[in-house]
């Protein structure tokens, strides 16, 4: 009797889902594209705990467990072009909660990252960011304009100078030990250099970052680390009510962290309005400075026009300035670890970019007269990028109402109605491993964004027909683009100035048996906020400095 009360909901459960998979498929049979069908999908948030218990399926015969891989909401990073290889560039991941359309396929790509009208962010994504208020991510249509006309404004070039100055100062000013660092090293030393970069760009170089301020309990950059060492928590708890101690210690900790940032955030805020009040010149600006100036021109305009609130409240500053902190730390961290592992694989290209220094680079010139000559470097992170992004599939959903879309069906290509309950995801890494690059499409090989004049002058290109959008593109693209652009590019400039980067060798072990060993770390990748290695342990690179005579 008992037995059976417990059955009957998880057969009611089953019996629904059912159903809905049914419906779904079939409503999927009429995009004419290859279905795969998944009995469960990333979106089920029981299965969040469970799935690391279910691996064993994949092994099971005849293809059953194929289903696994599509699982979990980066699977793209660990599937790389294994899918769109066997099925092509368009097909369906479809499961109980409902069909996704991925994509590779360059004209429904343009499509939905062009069209911002009628093709949204699902709400579930774009909440994600909202811990402190809304913010340029988290909001979509007329909101967003409002958020993101703010906010673009503030990534200036006068912006971009402290970007690059920033960049380089913190590279000389870390301390590589031994220059011995495993995948792990790697990753938390430029941790804290783009931490500390978006900081100083974003609150302004002159504030104190390591100090504990007055009347706080940690510094701005303690409550930082805090918040985005546990970033997913944050987003789940950092609204949980109920008291203090109820709190496991780590959400304790997170919560006055996240106050704390808070409370920065307001005295920077409250300090630069008077600061601005008594009219400070030729101070470098920061991104914060920017964004307050940009708000109050827009709110005294909007009070002579008299026309609709298009400025931002306190509160949305905030959230925007998290969105910054946020969008660009994991980003920027997961970068270096990759593109550091393929320079210690590529001696030559470490070589390559050592001729455009010679040429180009000198630690005391200006960003404007440096940076855009340094296209070698900045082809390097282009390549990275491309090898090892950390968007796997962003998606996006009809607003309101169905929208037609053009796919590549398995009879060429045709013209589909997509309602508004069905995603379609960008598949990034597809697209940016598809057979379309050439047979060495799996190669780290920088030179392929390479355009060379007559003349012997470079530029860098994204070579034609082919998907590449790490940062997308179009009225949505990052807005941080250039700023992590500018970053990259000072920081491996400076980097290899200085320093020349080698594969780790274990006590023993050959070159060739070290590099092999990278190479197995790096092929196996996952998903965590930005692309990860499985195992960052077990390989390194080695920073050897150059000695002065060259
Ligand atoms: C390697 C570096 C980076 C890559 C590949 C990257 C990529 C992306 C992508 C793909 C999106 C779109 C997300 C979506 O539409 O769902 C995005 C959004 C965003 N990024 Fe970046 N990003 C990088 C660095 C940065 C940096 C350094 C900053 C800030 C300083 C930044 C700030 C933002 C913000 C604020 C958004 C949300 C914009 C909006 O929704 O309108 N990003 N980024
Ligand atoms: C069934 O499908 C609808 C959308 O068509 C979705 O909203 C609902 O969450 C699904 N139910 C389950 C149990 O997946
Ligand atoms: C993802 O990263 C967070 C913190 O950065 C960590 O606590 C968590 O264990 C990671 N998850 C996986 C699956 O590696
Ligand atoms: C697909 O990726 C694998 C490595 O993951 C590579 O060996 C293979 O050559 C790639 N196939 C094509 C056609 O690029
Ligand atoms: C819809 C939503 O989440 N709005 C929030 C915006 O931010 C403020 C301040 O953090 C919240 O009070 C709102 O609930």
């Amino acid at each position: 009797m008992l037995l059976l009360l417990l059955a009957a909901p998880l057969v009611l459960f089953i019996i629904y889902r059912l159903t809905n998979w049914t419906r779904h498929y079939l409503a999927a049979r009429q995009f004419d594209l290859p279905i795969i069908p998944i009995p469960i999908a990333f979106d089920d948030v029981w299965w969040l705990p469970l799935r690391p218990l279910f691996s064993w399926v994949q092994h099971l015969p005849l293809g059953l467990g194929s289903w696994y891989v599509y699982t979990e909401m980066g699977w793209p990073i660990v599937d790389e072009n294994r899918t769109s290889l066997r099925l092509g560039e368009n097909f369906v991941l479809c499961s109980p909660n409902g069909n996704t359309i991925v994509s590779c396929y360059m004209p429904t790509i343009n499509q939905i990252f062009m069209d911002h009208k009628n093709w949204g962010m699902p709400p579930a994504q774009s909440q994600l960011f909202a811990v402190y208020g809304q913010n340029v991510s988290s909001t979509h249509g007329e909101e967003w304009k409002r958020h993101r006309k703010i906010t673009a404004g503030a990534f200036t070039e006068g912006a971009m100078e402290g970007v690059w100055e920033e960049s380089k100062r913190r590279v000389r000013g870390t301390e590589f030990g031994s220059g011995a660092l495993s995948l792990d090293g790697v990753r938390n030393t430029f941790n804290v250099v783009a931490m500390h970069v978006l900081a100083n760009v974003a609150f302004g170089q002159d504030t104190e970052l390591e100090t504990v301020g007055q009347g706080h309990r940690d510094s701005l950059m303690g409550c930082l680390g805090t918040i985005l060492q546990n970033i997913l928590l944050t987003l789940v708890f950092s609204s949980v009510p109920g008291p203090e101690w109820m709190l496991p210690r780590t959400l304790r900790r997170l919560k006055a962290a996240v106050a704390e940032f808070r409370l920065y955030m307001e005295e920077f805020i409250l300090r630069d309005m008077q600061s601005g009040k008594a009219g400070s010149v030729g101070k470098k600006k920061s991104l914060l400075s920017a964004m307050v100036q940009a708000n109050e021109a827009e709110k005294h305009g909007m009070v002579k026009a008299g026309g609709r609130p298009s400025f931002l409240t306190e509160s949305e500053l905030y959230g925007n300035l998290f969105v910054f902190n946020l969008a660009g730390y994991e980003t920027t961290a997961s970068t270096f670890t990759f593109a550091l592992s393929y320079l210690a694989l590529h001696p030559e290209v470490q070589a390559w970019i050592l001729e455009e220094l010679d040429a180009h680079y000198d630690p005391a010139s200006p960003y404007a007269e440096t940076y855009p000559k340094l296209v070698r470097c900045l082809a390097v992170m282009y390549e990275t990028l491309r090898l090892a992004g950390p968007a796997p599939l962003l998606v996006r959903q009809p607003v309101d109402t169905p929208q037609e879309v053009e796919v590549l069906s398995r009879h060429g290509p045709k013209t589909v109605v997509v309602p508004p309950e069905t995603l379609i995801g960008g598949h990034f890494y597809g697209g940016h491993l598809s057979p379309k690059w050439g047979s060495d499409a799996l190669e780290f090989n920088p030179k392929r964004f390479i355009d060379t004049a007559a003349s012997g002058g470079e530029t860098l290109a994204v070579p034609d027909d082919r998907m590449y959008m790490p940062w997308i593109f179009g009225p949505r693209v990052c807005p941080g683009k250039k700023f992590s652009q500018v970053e990259f590019v000072g920081i491996v400039a400076q980097l290899l100035m200085d320093h020349r980067i080698e594969v780790d060798c274990r006590a023993g072990e050959s070159e060739s048996d070290a590099r092999g060993r990278l190479r197995g770390v790096l092929a196996e990748k996952y998903f965590n906020v930005s692309a990860y290695v499985k195992h960052p342990h077990a390989a390194g690179v080695r920073l050897v400095r150059r000695s002065k005579s060259g």
